[in-house]
């Protein structure tokens, strides 16, 4: 079915998770939603107190317009807006935009009959911000441990938070992460390759089949993931690369304090190095 045909049977009314009919339309190809409204609203509110928290700084370069949270002095309280406020307010409508966002996504899919993966995917990207911004913050008992909103600064905040913790790369679950990270490259590298090489040829020769693609693999290393399975494990290792970033980050400082390097220690203080160790020597 021509994608503009389909388009037309399927923008059909209903499937919404709140409010019925309201706003349940399209503008051009978009569908808005109630939840489309609510991403309008917070992305529309928190875009103009950005502008006002950049207007109460001394640049409008725009490198270095940060808007910084407020001093740890105030701990989980409110501060004032020109003192951190501003922070704590866009703070709330990123998550506003953020989460209507997701499930403007999850009303789309059901209008479709689709299944969540897409939503549950953003879902974890929210999750890691959320970590940054508001449960670590809770854990270590002020706003101020969250990150300034701001292209340079957020990129100091990183450097001093992994050397607050002597070096970020000892951190176990860091590796994980990255490792994660790295996969999820190979495994696009891999596929995308591998989609290109059969699908898009030489000119005058023809497109191949996914038994190509199985075979390339089975006769390469023994073992095709298939044209599915190799979805699902991309799905898995991005999601993982999200998920074991923010266990990195939430665990430093409220469950592990001090160097990640010392925190190697742990493998000598082991009570299974038997005390004259020396004398195997
Ligand atoms: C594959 C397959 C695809 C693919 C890719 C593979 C036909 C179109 C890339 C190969 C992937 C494998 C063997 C898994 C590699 C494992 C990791 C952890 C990177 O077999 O099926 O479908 O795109």
């Amino acid at each position: 079915m021509a994608m503009l045909s389909f388009e037309r049977k399927y923008r059909v009314k209903g499937g919404t998770l709140i409010g019925g009919d309201l706003f349940d339309f399209w503008v051009g190809p978009f569908y808005v939603g109630f939840f489309g409204a609510v991403t309008i609203f917070f992305s529309v509110l928190g875009t103009a107190l950005i502008f006002w928290g950049a207007a109460l700084g001394d640049t409008w370069n725009p490198w270095i317009i940060s808007i910084e949270p407020p001093d740890v002095s105030y701990g989980l309280g409110l501060a004032p807006m020109a003192d951190g406020g501003l922070w704590q307010v866009i703070t709330i409508c990123a998550h506003g935009a953020f989460i209507g966002w997701a499930l403007r996504e999850v009303e789309i899919c059901r209008k479709l009959g689709m299944g969540y993966h897409v939503p549950i995917a953003f879902g974890v990207a929210i999750f890691a911000y959320t970590t940054l911004v508001v449960f670590r913050p809770l854990l270590l008992g002020a706003w101020g441990y969250g990150f300034p909103y701001g292209i340079f600064s957020h990129l100091d905040w990183v450097s001093t938070v992994g050397y607050a913790y002597g070096n970020f790369h000892y951190n176990p679950v860091h590796m994980i992460a990255i490792t994660f990270f790295f996969t999820t490259a190979l495994a696009l590298a891999l596929h995308g390759g591998l989609i290109l090489s059969a699908v898009n040829p030489q000119k005058g020769t023809e497109v191949k089949s996914p038994e190509h693609e199985d075979t390339f693999f089975r006769d390469f290393i023994g073992y095709s993931i298939g044209s599915l399975g190799i979805h699902r494990l991309g799905l898995l290792l991005a999601l993982n690369a999200g998920f074991w970033s923010a266990v990195c980050i939430v665990i430093s400082g409220p469950v592990v304090t001090g160097s990640w390097i010392e925190w190697w220690e742990f493998w000598r203080e082991l009570q299974i190095w038997p005390a004259n160790w020396e004398a195997y020597r």
